[in-house]
């Protein structure tokens, strides 16, 4: 029987509440003594916005919310926060014309109107060529319009107006599988439709939570969340399926699941994985057929394997000494795997380290030594925990959104090489085996994406920052990184305008109305109306018409709609005065890989091959020290089995955050529900904080070589001893501007994370290879309260 997403709903007791007779909200804002209903949608959920009197004062749960995020009550403090940037703003020296690069951050910036700011950056824009502007606009993350999305009209900006600009190569979250895993099996993985949650509840036995983190990273979408997959989970549990968590982390999910729980030793998993391929291999316990039929290099991989090439056999032993998982532990594993139908659930922060490239592969041929890769519960996946990973598509394409053309200028930044690219002009790396040469950046430009949060190290991101000629920054609010630029627009934030989108990213089953629920505040205004505005300045009238398509807003709203592919559901009226348009549909059954398994000659894999690869002649061809043919144990230059571990005993690791996206709502008030004393809490074992003399909920020291910042100590058993944690995107604070690195005083990871790159393949961020100390502050040291929504000293505002 074929259970569809009705059925799985139906049976579950949720709120929901009905959103017709939602009145036209762009008439109706501002009425008085009125109250609207007015749906919206984001990265969040979606929701109803409670408007009175043209005030926004309420956040009702959508029907297509089935577990509705504490973070949903953000939004009304998102449009009134003190901390919204109000008025165009340039920095002083930048604005009498003496630039001071130097000063970025440090001095005050002067409230200037739209148009001085505007021809300010339009000269800037003439007087740079597009192969000296880095467009650090980066993953799309600001909001979830497809019309106003921040990062596209940023790029159709540069490429219709300027021919292009350069941007960034390869992405922060899968930097490193996504240079490698096509060539391993044919796909990314990480964002491919995953095998059902029908298909698990029916089939898995054991479930392998290898560094996923279901409950909390599924918290938001690349689009809409709807939070489905909560309604599946204890149907998970019903079906009594045990799950294993191999993470240094006991995260809510493990919990959520009573989880066996691996505590393993940060970055040694492809050593975990070796391990349990040898013992497989050496016991004769693995899936031989599989391996025949499926696969391709395993004789090239063996010889490493055993050691007969290096010297070294991977056995359970080594693997022991260097994951500290005990070698009875491992086999025990390796045995129930091959027993039982057992799923892999990968996660992507295990390849967001050194060697980053290794992990994926590691699990996957490990997956296929197991031999249940394209069976019903089985296997291996790389999404379960992403975006409603395990839910059934509806096979509709839903609403494209504008598109930005091409750059036509060649070269773009690797995700992890943005300071060294700076810093360094003219410097050559490996890069996907080739040299790649770094230009001379002059101009960085940064709307939608925050790279002052997102990048390693932010010390020599920040001297990276004060050496070129240009700033430009769009922002609804005062970030760090707005802090930092020469002129700063204040954008409208996603509220405050009129947008379409879908959700979620692997249903793909309801498209969003996004109306206007206030007016603007301020002086804010649309990104994508600043950039028509400097289009026609640059470039006259007919750029202007080029970039707007001669279309207005709810033009392109209209042409998004009726450019998805599924049948028209709703015409379009009714569809913007009800709020969305649903439709069911869909594989409920989808297994991944099935048709693979079925006939691997019909359904070949896009690799070398066409099956799945043990070796890579491409990778062994580049003959690079730190990439082979096979997947390989490469030691991380800092990690707890490191010289440098004697210094800095602590492996930190810098996960997703549970209550925000990335920095996103760091300045609302749902930071109470988990700051401590205001700061970015850092995780850290009992034991560990008992020798340190520290105290659960006390403002402590962590830093490295690198740089220091103070967090707020949470203590728990649920971290394994010599690691801790501090979730990515606290809102950057220096204590002194003027240390050479000082201090931040809330706690912002990437203070402490290096920028050294995966490898000399995939360059990708490898920041969750880093170590770190901690020191309890002496009785006389005071550190100053810390406030988010800080704003900088502005004149004339
Ligand atoms: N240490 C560490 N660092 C990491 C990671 C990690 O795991 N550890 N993860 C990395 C990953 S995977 C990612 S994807 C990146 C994410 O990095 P980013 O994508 O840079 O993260 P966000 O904080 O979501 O940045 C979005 C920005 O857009 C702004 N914004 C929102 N709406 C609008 C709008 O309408 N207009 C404009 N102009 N701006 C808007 C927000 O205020 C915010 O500053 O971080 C990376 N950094
Ligand atoms: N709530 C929320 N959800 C999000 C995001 C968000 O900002 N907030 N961001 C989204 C984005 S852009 C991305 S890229 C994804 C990120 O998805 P992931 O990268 O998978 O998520 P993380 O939270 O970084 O890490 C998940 C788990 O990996 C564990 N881990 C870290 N290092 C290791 C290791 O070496 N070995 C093992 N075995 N485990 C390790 C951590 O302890 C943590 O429990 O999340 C998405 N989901
Ligand atoms: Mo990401």
């Amino acid at each position: 029987m074929t259970m569809t997403r009705r059925d799985v709903l139906k049976t579950s007791a949720v709120a929901s509440i009905a959103i017709a007779g939602s009145s036209s909200p762009l008439s109706a804002v501002g009425a008085i003594n009125d109250i609207q209903l007015i749906p919206h949608a984001t990265h969040f959920g979606p929701f109803i916005a409670k408007v009175k009197d043209g005030k926004f004062v309420d956040v009702l749960p959508s029907p297509h919310d089935k577990n509705p995020s504490i973070m949903m009550k953000s939004m009304i403090d998102r449009v009134y926060t003190d901390s919204r940037v109000k008025y165009p703003c340039v920095r002083k020296s930048f604005l009498e014309g003496k630039n001071a690069p130097e000063l970025r951050g440090k001095e005050p910036f002067v409230r200037v109107d739209w148009e001085t700011a505007l021809n300010l950056v339009a000269e800037k824009i003439k007087s740079t060529p597009k192969e000296n502007i880095y467009n650090a606009a980066y993953g799309g993350w600001g909001h979830v319009g497809r019309l106003h999305n921040s990062n596209i009209v940023t790029g159709r900006f540069f490429n219709i107006v300027l021919g292009g600009a350069v941007g960034t190569d390869g992405e922060y979250s899968n930097g490193a599988a996504g240079r490698v895993n096509n060539d391993i099996i044919g796909d990314l993985e990480v964002y491919s439709q995953q095998t059902t949650h029908e298909q698990i509840i029916k089939n898995t036995k054991v479930y392998v939570m290898w560094g996923a983190d279901l409950f909390k990273c599924n918290r938001i979408d690349y689009v809409v969340p709807n939070h489905v997959n909560d309604l599946y989970y204890p149907k998970y549990k019903e079906a009594r399926i045990k799950f294993i968590n191999i993470d240094p982390y006991y995260n809510e999910t493990a919990e959520m699941f009573d989880a066996e729980w691996i505590k393993i030793r940060p970055n040694t998993d492809v050593a975990l994985a070796l391990g349990m391929m040898h013992y497989l291999y050496t016991t004769g316990k693995y899936d031989k057929e599989f391996v025949e039929k499926y696969t391709d290099g395993f004789d090239k991989f063996l010889p490493y394997l055993l050691g007969e090439s290096d010297g070294i056999p991977k056995d359970v032993a080594w693997a022991s000494k260097i994951t500290e998982v005990e070698e009875s532990k491992i086999k025990e594993l390796c045995d129930l795997f091959v027993s039982q139908s057992t799923f892999i659930a990968g996660n992507w922060a295990m390849q967001r380290a050194q060697h980053g490239e290794q992990a994926d592969w590691a699990l996957i041929n490990l997956a296929c030594m197991i031999g249940q890769i394209g069976t019903p519960g089985g296997g291996v996946g790389f999404s379960m925990h992403y975006a409603g990973g395990g839910q059934a598509n509806s096979g509709y394409r839903t609403t494209p959104g504008l598109s930005q053309g091409r750059s036509r200028v060649e070269f773009s930044i690797p995700a992890s090489r943005v300071s060294e690219c700076i810093l360094n002009p003219g410097k050559s790396i490996n890069f996907k085996g080739k040299i790649i040469t770094f230009p001379e950046i002059k101009m960085i430009y940064c709307c939608g994406a925050t790279l002052l949060g997102h990048h390693p190290n932010t010390n020599e991101l920040i001297r990276a920052i004060r050496s070129v000629d240009t700033v430009v920054v769009h922002e609804p609010w005062w970030t760090p990184m707005a802090k930092m630029a020469d002129v700063v627009f204040p954008s409208t934030c996603t509220m405050e305008r009129d947008d379409i989108t879908s959700g979620s990213t692997y249903s793909r089953n309801v498209i969003y109305a996004m109306k206007k629920v206030v007016e603007p505040t301020y002086e804010h205004r649309d990104d994508f109306a600043i950039f028509a505005e400097l289009a026609k300045k640059i470039g006259g009238e007919e750029k202007y018409h080029q970039y707007t398509g001669g279309l207005s807003y709810m033009d392109w709203i209209k042409k998004f709609y009726a450019s998805s592919d599924g049948p028209i559901f709703k015409e379009f009226d009714k569809f913007w005065e009800d709020g969305f348009v649903e439709f069911e549909g869909g594989d409920y059954e989808y297994v991944r890989h099935a048709d693979f398994r079925s006939d691997p000659e019909t359904n070949r894999l896009a690799t070398q091959s066409g099956k799945i690869q043990f070796f890579v002649d491409k990778f062994e061809e580049a003959k690079l020290p730190d990439m082979k043919g096979h997947v390989t144990w490469f030691e991380p230059s800092e990690y707890l089995g490191s010289k440098e571990a004697k210094q800095y005993p602590f492996h930190m690791l810098s996960p997703h955050p549970r209550y925000r996206v990335h920095s996103q709502l760091d300045n609302t008030w749902v930071r109470d529900v988990y700051k401590i004393q205001g700061r970015e809490p850092v995780v850290i074992n009992t034991n560990d904080a008992q020798k340190l003399g520290i105290k659960h909920g006390e403002v402590v020291e962590v830093y490295n070589s690198r740089g220091a910042v103070l967090a707020g100590a949470f203590v728990t058993d649920k971290i394994r001893e010599g690691v801790v944690q501090i979730q990515e995107g606290a809102w950057y604070d220096p204590e002194n501007t003027n240390d050479k690195t000082p201090r931040c005083n809330a706690g912002a990871c990437n203070v402490l994370t290096s920028s050294r790159p995966t490898s000399r393949w995939a360059q990708a961020t490898a920041v969750n290879t880093c170590l770190v100390n901690i020191r309890k502050l002496g009785k006389d040291e005071i550190v100053k309260p810390y406030k988010s929504t800080l704003t900088p000293e502005i004149i004339g505002a």
